[in-house]
């Protein structure tokens, strides 16, 4: 998902140009504003944590972009593409270590694991808010 900042910066294209020319497949995207109530779901493993309130600000702030993108290990390897949690410890080449500087500003969210993400697929998209479609590269990218 594209955060309200990178929304703001411009980033949206970037962000899925990166998935996109890796070989992942789009099968999911949406901008949505959905509100503090969705959104306190979306981090609900996170509520205790002192930063909770802030993080729900900043993500109502403005529009998302959410996305789901399939291919080989997307969610480990989605989670690479967008850098540690803390820009400043995130490796140049990464979306975070290219673009952000501060934690709470760090552009993009990534599932963190498989389970995760069919929840938030689930959360975010509903079971009608993926295609299913064939990739003619499909061959090119996968062994
Ligand atoms: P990630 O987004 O890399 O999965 P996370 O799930 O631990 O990281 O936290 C969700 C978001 O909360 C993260 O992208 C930015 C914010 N956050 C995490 N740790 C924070 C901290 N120590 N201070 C402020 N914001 C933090
Ligand atoms: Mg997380």
């Amino acid at each position: 998902m594209v955060k309200p900042d990178g929304v703001q910066r411009g980033l949206v294209g970037e962000i899925i140009g990166r998935f996109e020319k890796r070989g992942y497949k789009l099968v999911g995207l949406k901008m949505c504003a959905p509100g503090q109530q969705h959104l306190e779901q979306h981090y609900e493993d996170l509520k205790e944590k002192s930063f909770f309130p802030g993080l729900i600000k900043y993500m109502n702030s403005g529009p998302v972009v959410g996305m789901v993108w399939e291919g080989l290990d997307a969610v480990k390897t989605g989670r690479s593409i967008l850098g540690a949690t803390n820009p400043l410890q995130s490796a140049p080449g990464t979306i975070r270590g290219d673009f952000a500087l501060a934690v709470g500003r760090n552009v993009c969210h990534g599932s963190d694991t498989v389970e995760n993400a069919q929840k938030e697929i689930n959360l975010w998209f509903g079971k009608e808010g993926v295609t299913k479609w064939a990739h003619h590269s499909d061959a090119w990218v996968h062994e």
